[in-house]
């Protein structure tokens, strides 16, 4: 049993009141071990310890910011398989996927960060020769940055990295699901030498020691990753208290496949799209329309491939698809697999619960899930899901899939398949998206604005956008 202490003031700590909560491996089912059920009290702590650190940190040069951070993602990659299987055996993901993409990914983003803060350079505006105006960019302070359990480490050094490059220190609070990965990242901190209190972590519930987060006077921003509803509720307290806030909320994404489509990569990277990481990513096209011509040829292939997916313990090289987060998850997965029935749906495939043997007896595993035969409007199509489970509707224009594609309150990315240059472009131009892939999925370049329209967000992450969010600009004009 492993048990998890907050890293508070550069030291791993108990939670002041004393109180835990259990972790479970979703893969088994089991408790494996305790983290903190933290408070307000806990959040002062952090809270003060940033504050204190404040001063120091800030006034650090870029470079010497820069050194810090770079020492933390040298430890990250030294450390890259014991995060990988605490990842996978946390969160219930396959141990492949964890070791390909989640912790790279969070050595890249401290690495990212790290050497942008370098080359950030502020605006200045002339006017003639009358006057000069330049544009300071100072910290803000101290950061809360909440983020979510489905890509636990890699979301949270995706906040915490920009944040702590821009002079910022931070009090942050990783998913209570998946909180496995932070502490191990507090441990690394310390052993990389980064100044006691420049970054704290402190474990628990949303309700409780999130919401302290979002309600301390001494905490003037907020990034948070994670649902819609928690989003609003975020906003509702922090807005009176005008905090800068940015919000990365759901999606519910079209895959638009057009009949002039490479077929084959169309096919294969909407099998990615669909089912990877459990169809737990914010990105994940979860509504396929494929135009009519090539719909029945994709459908009859595409549900072929899905029934190939290899659901099985995480931990085995085959598993394709691993676990849900949470008995909790796969209890709502399988509501909206109900209501599907309900709304009319054919299950092409899946369309239930899975029932492995030997220690993942009592896992929570979903087959991966296709249903056709729903109107775009039905509350499946509109709603996320976010678990192994995508529709799929034929369309007979351009101007059909676009109302499709934009009937619902969520913005935040969508796939188009076409090998016409003209239509990639004029289809882009009308998505109501915030990210657009034309004939590719979840291809990230770290410089671009990442971040959704509509309820799927409020504000963009991602290279200088990140920087701007963390700084707080002051125009100073200076006559000649
Ligand atoms: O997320 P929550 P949940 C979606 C997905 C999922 C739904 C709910 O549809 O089914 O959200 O997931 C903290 N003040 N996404 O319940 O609750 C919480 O502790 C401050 C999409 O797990 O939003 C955690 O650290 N913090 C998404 C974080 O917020 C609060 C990824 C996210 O938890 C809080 C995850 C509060 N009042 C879920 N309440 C994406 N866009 O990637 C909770 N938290």
């Amino acid at each position: 049993m492993e048990t998890i202490r907050n890293y508070i003031g550069g030291k791993l700590v108990e939670p002041a009141a004393g109180q835990y909560l259990d972790n479970v491996n979703p893969a088994t089912g089991e408790v494996y071990g305790q983290i903190p059920d933290s408070d307000a009290t806990d959040i002062e702590a952090a809270t003060k310890a940033a504050k204190e650190a404040f001063a120091s940190w800030s006034s650090l040069s870029n470079e010497e910011r820069s050194k810090h951070l770079l020492a933390v993602a040298d430890l990250i990659d030294q450390n890259h398989e014991k995060l990988a299987m605490a990842e996978s055996v946390d969160n219930g993901k396959p141990l492949k996927l964890a070791g390909r993409v989640d912790i790279p990914r969070a050595s890249a983003n401290f690495r990212f960060f790290a050497t942008a803060i370098v080359h950030f350079s502020s605006e200045s505006h002339m006017m003639g020769d009358e006057a000069i105006n330049y544009t300071q960019r100072s910290p803000v302070g101290v950061a809360g940055c909440i983020s979510p359990w489905n890509l636990p480490l890699y979301l949270f050094t995706w906040k915490i990295a920009p944040a702590l490059a821009a002079g910022n220190t931070v009090v942050a609070k990783p998913s209570e699901l998946t909180p496995m990965t932070a502490y191990l990242l507090s441990a690394l901190c310390i052993e990389a030498g980064l100044p006691a209190g420049v970054l704290n972590i402190v474990h628990g519930l949303g309700t409780k020691a999130g919401q302290a987060i979002v309600e301390h006077p001494e905490i003037p921003m907020i990034s948070f990753t994670g649902g819609t509803n928690t989003g609003k509720s975020i906003a509702a307290t922090a807005a009176p208290m005008f905090k800068k806030l940015s919000l990365e909320l759901g999606g519910k994404n079209p895959n638009i496949i057009f009949a002039d489509c490479d077929f084959d990569l169309a096919l294969k990277t909407s099998i990615h799209s669909s089912f990877s990481n459990q169809g737990e990513i914010c990105l994940c096209g979860s509504r396929i329309y494929v135009e009519r011509p090539i719909y029945e040829k994709f459908k009859e292939e595409f549900v072929a491939r899905t029934k190939a997916l290899t659901v099985g313990d995480p931990l085995e090289d085959g598993t394709k698809v691993g676990a849900l987060v949470s008995k909790g998850h796969m209890e709502k997965v399988l509501s909206y697999i109900d209501l599907a029935k309900e709304e009319g749906g054919t299950i092409l495939a899946g369309g239930e619960q899975v029932k492995l043997n030997g220690r993942c007896n009592n896992g929570f595993y979903v087959a991966p899930t296709v249903v056709e035969g729903l109107d775009h409007t039905c509350r499946t199509n509109q709603e996320e899901v976010f678990g192994p489970f995508v529709t799929l509707t034929p369309f007979d224009s351009e101007d059909e899939v676009i109302e499709y594609a934009n009937s619902t309150n969520y913005g935040l990315s969508a796939t188009v398949y076409t090998e016409n240059l003209k239509r990639a472009h004029t289809v882009a131009a009308r998505l109501k998206s915030g990210i657009v892939w034309i004939n590719c999925w979840l291809l990230r370049d770290l410089r671009t604005p990442f971040g959704g329209m509509k309820q799927s967000g409020v504000g963009r992450e991602g290279g200088l956008e990140a920087l701007r969010f963390f700084t707080e600009p002051k125009n100073v004009c200076v006559k000649i």
